[in-house]
């Protein structure tokens, strides 16, 4: 850990205190951890190593690097020009052939087409991390083609452990992904069985329940088309059907702040970056993979859960703003990881599909990741460098 000595871990660091995550050998104080500057800490060091990774001759060097940042970190108008951007992209018509998926209306929609054609290769698999960091920046480059040219911004969930609903990213203000849901009361829990399991997972009701209220994104601005693709026990569609008519609706939130007490607190994102040494149980921690965990529900699914809403129909939850903030912090999350020791880490786990089904064998590093019409196919070996340049370019701060 070369870069130990001159960023803030001295500051946050204690070799008196008995503690249960550390650096090499440098552990952090409880306090460090549950108030998010450990975590801040080891952004700081992946920082300082990601600069010495640039892949000059691929064209990334410090001058070109994208910075993504916490949404608060960004100022005001950056913010309504990201929101802007968004609102952008879903003015656009459709690119698909005319007629593939009626209910595509919009590039937003295709876009989360992209994402629900390909939901069974994606999650649970090998492709689960490297899918959507090319996803998210193929969202970053859609937002850039609409004027917006920083950095996708990423969502610090342990900020908004005590109500995602106070958060500047959902106070209903010009300068936030617009409000909670309308209040519905007395819900049921949502209870659902992901597929490859047997068990069902019980989310206690959020602060919301119906559609956006108030700021961008509320009903009267934007409308989701896709889907549903749950049934009505909350159960994902085994295969998506493209031919589902048009189907316009409101956005619909309920956030949690349970969600992210329980499984998306900076101690939970902090454990994960510390604890694993191996993707195998990094990632399969990290996404509830039962083939490397007892406890299904963790921090991906804590973080949609937090959402709510349409964030939990996992087919067509890109139609939720948030989910490309929330993935980006995902992607955050495996970066620090990534960083501790960039050499090693430099591969993926489990196989090509959703718990193997069907039986798809192991994914490696020279499988391709293709988002076709949207972005081109690349291996998964040159998704592995944020500042490895063609395609990625950028950093967290
Ligand atoms: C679910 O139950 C079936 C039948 O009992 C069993 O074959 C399968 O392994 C179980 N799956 C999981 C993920 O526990
Ligand atoms: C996440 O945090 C909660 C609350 O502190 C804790 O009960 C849970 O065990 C943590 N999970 C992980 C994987 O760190
Ligand atoms: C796939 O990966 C698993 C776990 O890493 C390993 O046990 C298994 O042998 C691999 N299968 C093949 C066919 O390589
Ligand atoms: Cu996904």
């Amino acid at each position: 850990m070369r870069f130990l000595s001159w960023v803030l871990l001295p500051l946050i660091a204690s070799t008196t205190t008995a503690i249960p995550l550390n650096v090499g050998t440098t552990s952090f104080t409880d306090s460090a951890i549950d108030s998010g500057l450990a975590l801040k800490g080891l952004n700081a060091l992946a920082l300082a190593n990601a600069f010495t990774k640039f892949n000059l001759k691929n064209g990334c060097n410090p001058a070109k690097v994208k910075i993504r940042q916490e949404w608060r970190s960004i100022s005001k108008p950056q913010r309504r020009k990201f929101i802007q951007a968004v609102k952008c992209i879903s003015a656009k018509p459709s690119i698909l052939p005319p007629g593939q998926v009626p209910a595509s209306i919009h590039l937003y929609d295709d876009l989360v087409w992209a994402h629900a054609l390909r939901t069974g290769a994606i999650h649970k698999s090998g492709y689960f991390l490297v899918f959507h960091r090319y996803y998210i920046q193929m969202f970053e480059d859609a937002l850039e083609d609409c004027g917006y040219n920083s950095g996708l911004p990423y969502w610090e969930w342990g900020l908004d452990v005590d109500g995602p609903h106070l958060s500047p990213l959902f106070d209903g203000s010009d300068t936030s992904l617009g409000s909670d849901g309308e209040y519905i009361p007395d819900r049921e829990p949502f209870t659902f069985i992901p597929l490859g399991h047997n068990e069902s997972l019980t989310i206690a009701p959020g602060t919301g329940g119906g559609c956006v209220h108030t700021g961008p994104f509320n009903k009267n601005e934007f409308t989701v088309h896709l889907g549903p693709y749950i049934d009505q026990d909350n159960n994902a569609l085994p295969t998506p059907d493209p031919t589902l008519p048009d189907n316009p609706r409101c956005l619909d939130r309920d956030l949690n702040s349970e969600s992210i007490r329980r499984w998306t607190n900076f101690r939970n994102s902090t454990h994960y970056i510390l604890s694993y040494d191996n993707v195998f149980d990094f990632q399969g921690n990290l996404d509830g993979d039962i083939r490397a965990t007892q406890k299904p529900l963790q921090l991906h699914g804590g973080a949609h859960g937090a959402i709510g809403g349409i964030a939990r129909d996992v087919r067509i939850s890109p139609n939720e703003p948030a989910f490309w903030l929330t993935h980006a912090n995902l992607d955050r999350v495996w970066w620090i990881w990534q960083h501790l020791d960039f050499e090693n880490r430099q591969t993926v786990a489990f196989t090509r599909t959703w718990m193997d089904l069907p039986p798809s064998g192991n994914a490696t590093v020279d499988d391709y990741i293709e988002i076709e019409p949207h972005a081109p196919a690349r291996k998964v070996k040159d998704l592995m460098n944020t500042v490895g340049g063609s395609p990625l370019c950028y950093v967290y701060v």
